[in-house]
């Protein structure tokens, strides 16, 4: 079974070549078949520029620039539509997320023994480097919120693989920022498995989440909750 690993960017050109060594490095350390591609959405320090002239060092690397979209959640779907490997997944592209830990969440999917794996921060030897008391406590409220709706410890993880099969036929909405959310609720997945995986804050660039989040987030999970009553 291959992989392909998506990693949405706006304006990431500083980590990009960094975090693409790191990621063929560890495909490569386990003898797994790994492809990636970068969704780009028109970033204005030209991440697609600098993705595309990686590619001649790097075969597996395919890069797709939007420029009549913007959206984490939508750049993730356009990046899964686009991936032909029976396994898929996704990773911040500002190093947050350990690049290294990508066999450990590959491997269950391809035994069988899990049809979703996720990066969690939440469960034994996992943890955050960094981040202000302030976020964290809003992580864990963010957390809380979605407890009647996932048994997974952190739901609210970016860094996750899947079965493309778990996904075939299931409607997702690209419209909350937590896809992994959406496709542990919508798809109803039980065969999951997390990996403790240290978060570690961004060192280059900038967030791109706006002030908006929070208001968005309580729109989401209500709309899963409402799913969730009536299915
Ligand atoms: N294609 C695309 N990628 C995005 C968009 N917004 C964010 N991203 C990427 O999604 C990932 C997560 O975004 P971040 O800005 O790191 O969000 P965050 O981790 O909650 O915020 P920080 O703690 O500041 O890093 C990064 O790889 C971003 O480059 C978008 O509109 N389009
Ligand atoms: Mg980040």
């Amino acid at each position: 079974m291959d992989t392909t690993l998506v990693i949405p960017t706006y304006n990431e050109a500083d980590n990009i070549p960094v975090l693409v060594a790191k990621v063929f490095e560890a495909f490569n350390s386990k003898n797994l078949n790994g492809y990636v591609l970068i969704v780009d959405d028109d970033s204005p320090d030209q991440t697609w520029r600098v993705a595309e002239d990686l590619q001649a060092k790097y075969p597996k690397l395919s890069v797709l620039r939007r420029q009549d979209k913007r959206g984490l959640s939508s750049a993730v779907l356009d990046g899964f539509a686009m991936a032909n490997t029976d396994v898929i997944g996704v990773i911040d592209a500002d190093l947050s997320h350990p690049p290294e830990k990508i066999p450990e969440l590959v491997t269950p999917i391809i035994n069988g023994d899990a049809d979703f794996t996720l990066g969690s921060r939440y469960i034994n030897q996992g943890g955050i480097e960094n981040w202000p008391l302030r976020r964290k406590i809003s992580s864990k409220i963010a957390t809380l919120a979605v407890l009647g709706l996932t048994k997974v410890k952190d739901p609210m993880s970016g860094f996750f693989f899947l079965k493309k099969d778990l996904i075939k036929n299931v409607e997702l909405s690209p419209k909350g920022f937590k896809i992994g959310l959406e496709i542990l609720v919508r798809s109803n997945c039980k065969k999951v498995k997390e990996i403790p995986i240290v978060f570690r804050d961004r060192e280059y660039g900038e967030s791109k989440l706006s002030s908006n989040v929070i208001l968005d987030y309580l729109i989401h999970v209500s709309k899963l909750y409402v799913y969730k009553i009536l299915t």
